[in-house]
């Protein structure tokens, strides 16, 4: 499977694309008319369709992250792009996708910084263009116990961090979101210190599971899902996929974390996918199905999200009747 990155107003129908994406297209295209397109189309076609053409990528689906059990059970779009947490927009669900499409996403300057031999400050067109970008069907689930299935198109993070060459002083990665509070309205209220950020370990971040998505559904990231990049880190609660990142930083020490300074009791550094530990205000056993109806069956919770098999040796070192 070929995504062409584009900018088109025509865009064709998709193979991954589930039906109700595909419908919901037009709303989406208007909401994305300025900014670049990722969509879906047939192998090998690389037309350009539109003068303003704006990044030229083309992306596969990498067939590790096609399991049709999962890509049976894809969220339908409109729910995974209507039922938001950027709380830089608002703390509703509701309230991202009704006020991030001002957001300017492009030009778009992405800092890479501290202990690395090329640090550098990418438009991110630029840093993008050389990259092949990939398809890929991963798990997603929130501190909130409600969880969803999502087809996001990115790269892995490892490939950023080849390119920054972290020296051997580099621990740990800290990400950052744009602080903006013109554009970002949520920002002028203090639910959590501004700018967001975030962090992981190094290995945790060269895990090949640790996603840098800059769309999904076989398009261009919706605003209130962290366009134009954000983090998808599987195995974790949703929290640490930050969105809308604008710097990474290589550090020795471990960074402290915007929902850690909030709440350290509620939302450690690792947060990792735990559903024998309860968090300290619901169980973390079972959760909810996005778009599966409000009287659905829960689903179990998986350990570290149904992902133990590629991560749980990262946390060896742990006692995990604890971390959650
Ligand atoms: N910058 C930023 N990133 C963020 C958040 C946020 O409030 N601000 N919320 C997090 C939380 S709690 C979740 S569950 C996911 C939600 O991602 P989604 O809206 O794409 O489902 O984004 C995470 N990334
Ligand atoms: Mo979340």
């Amino acid at each position: 499977m070929l995504i062409k990155v584009r900018d088109s107003l025509e865009v064709p129908s998709s193979a991954i694309t589930p039906e109700d994406v595909y419908a919901s297209r037009r709303t989406i295209l208007k909401a994305a008319r300025d900014s670049l397109i990722l969509s879906a189309v047939g192998p090998l076609a690389f037309q350009t369709l539109w003068e303003d053409q704006a990044f030229g990528l083309a992306a596969k689906a990498n067939p590790k992250y096609q399991e049709p059990a999962l890509k049976k059970s894809i969220t339908p779009f409109k729910y995974a792009s209507s039922y938001n947490n950027f709380y830089e927009f608002g703390t509703d669900k509701s309230d991202p996708k009704k006020y991030a499409q001002k957001l300017k996403i492009k030009p778009w300057t992405l800092r890479v910084s501290g202990h690395v031999e090329k640090p550098a400050d990418y438009l991110l067109e630029d840093f993008l263009k050389p990259l092949s970008l990939e398809d890929r069907v991963y798990r997603f689930r929130c501190v909130e116990a409600w969880s969803m299935v999502v087809p996001w198109l990115g790269f892995p993070l490892r490939a950023l961090i080849a390119k920054a060459k972290p020296t051997s002083k580099a621990k740990y990665i800290r990400f950052k979101t744009l602080f903006d509070p013109k554009q970002m309205p949520g920002q002028k209220s203090r639910v959590l210190q501004w700018p967001y950020q975030e962090g992981l370990r190094l290995d945790e971040a060269m895990n090949d599971l640790s996603f840098l998505a800059v769309g999904m559904y076989g398009k261009v990231m919706p605003n209130q899902n962290g366009a134009p990049i954000r983090l998808v880190v599987p195995w974790k609660y949703g929290f640490k996929s930050i969105k809308s990142i604008v710097s990474i930083e290589f550090l020795e020490k471990q960074p402290k974390t915007s929902w850690e300074i909030s709440a350290p009791q509620e939302y450690p550094f690792y947060s990792n996918v735990n559903p024998r530990v309860a968090h300290p205000r619901w169980s973390q056993k079972t959760e909810r199905v996005l778009g599966s109806g409000l009287f659905a069956k829960r689903q179990k919770t998986l350990p570290f999200n149904g992902y133990a098999d590629q991560v749980d040796h990262l946390y060896k070192a742990f006692d995990n009747t604890k971390l959650y």
